[in-house]
């Protein structure tokens, strides 16, 4: 009995454990019901007084001995699923997330304001809500005129001497600028506008726009026709031209429409540019002495140009988009095809 519990103790105090599952093995075979102490205590029992006194309280303290070491492995060993008992590789690269990716009507607006940006343009922002002084009255549309129809205008208060309305372009963006920002003024414009029009693959009620305000002394035709060709270079590549054809816009005066040279095709004609050779990109021209005036800027000894794009339009020439719609249907397969367009 003696060389059994010295034995034992021995063997107790030079145990070690890596997991639980070992230490569980441990107890079992000390503490368990067909363990070696357990063994002990069965023979303990069939001796007589003599030998009991003798070896109770070393069989005793053997068990406690055991009990304590085996409490000791048990907070020492690791969880199962660590390294060791665990058949994980924890060197292999997590789960992967899904990362979304911009829209492409973002990238191009941000590549449009960028391009402004660069050559001194300040970004402004104003509300989609506007009034109707601020988005027809201010930029020189007569009272009359058809753009203020219920036919093209969202209308959230009618029949109010000055309404409030969804702004049908961001020109009211920069009337603000003007009423409030020191001269001389050169802002870039992105925002949302609504147009009451049935959706088509030409049209849609919700659109985006980059419209820009260069107003200082002495700007000229010449200096508008320079920063249109910048920007078409930027946008569409170095070897692009353009051409300007006279138009017409209430807020300026002369007013112009301007095509770019066809990259897809360079003038031979193909059915992108109608087999013209060109592609319409934006309307300008030398802001009106009238919308100068209505902002308290004298159009005697400051003149200056504004354009205005739609950021779709521009979007659907340089991705050869067929339709509108793609833009706004949020097909998952159509916008993976932009995941890469740019880094994020
Ligand atoms: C287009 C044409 C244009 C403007 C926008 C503008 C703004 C002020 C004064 C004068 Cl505050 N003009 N904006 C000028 C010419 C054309 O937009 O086709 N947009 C999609």
């Amino acid at each position: 009995m003696k060389e059994a519990i010295d034995r034992l103790l021995e063997e107790l105090s030079g145990l070690s454990c890596k997991t639980q599952k070992e230490v569980e093995e441990a107890r079992v075979r000390f503490l368990g019901k067909k363990g070696e102490i357990t063994r002990l205590f069965d023979e303990f029992r069939s001796f007589d007084k003599d030998m009991k006194r003798e070896f109770g309280s070393k069989i005793n303290a053997l068990k406690n001995a055991a009990v304590a070491k085996i409490e000791e492995l048990r907070s020492q060993a690791g969880s199962d699923d660590e390294a060791g008992a665990s058949t994980q590789d924890l060197s292999m690269p997590g789960d992967q997330f899904e990362l979304g990716s911009r829209h492409p009507v973002s990238i191009v607006r941000q590549q449009i304001v960028d391009i402004f940006r660069k050559v001194g343009y300040e970004v402004a922002e104003g509300p989609e809500i506007e009034d109707d002084y601020h988005v027809f009255e201010a930029l020189n549309f007569p009272p009359n005129h058809p753009a203020r129809d219920m036919q093209d205008t969202f209308f959230v208060s009618a029949g109010h001497l000055n309404p409030l309305l969804l702004r049908t372009h961001t020109s009211s963006v920069q009337v603000r600028t003007m009423e409030k920002m020191g001269l001389p003024i050169r802002v870039i414009c992105p925002g949302r506008v609504f147009r009451n029009e049935a959706i088509s693959a030409r049209a849609h009620c919700i659109f985006h726009q980059v419209e820009g305000l260069y107003i200082d002394k002495g700007v000229t035709f010449a200096d508008l026709k320079q920063a249109i060709l910048m920007f078409a270079r930027e946008m569409f590549g170095p070897e692009t031209s353009i051409r300007m054809r006279p138009s017409y816009f209430p807020f300026t005066e002369p007013s112009s429409e301007v095509d770019v040279s066809c990259n897809i095709c360079h003038g031979k004609g193909c059915n992108i540019c109608k087999g013209t050779g060109w592609l319409e990109i934006l309307g300008c021209g030398m802001v009106d002495p009238n919308v100068l005036k209505a902002s308290g800027i004298d159009p005697n000894v400051y003149s200056g140009f504004a354009f205005g794009m739609g950021v779709e339009r521009i979007a659907m020439l340089k991705w050869q988009v067929n339709d509108l719609r793609h833009y706004f249907e949020n097909d998952i397969r159509f916008l993976r095809e932009f995941s890469t367009a740019v880094e994020v």
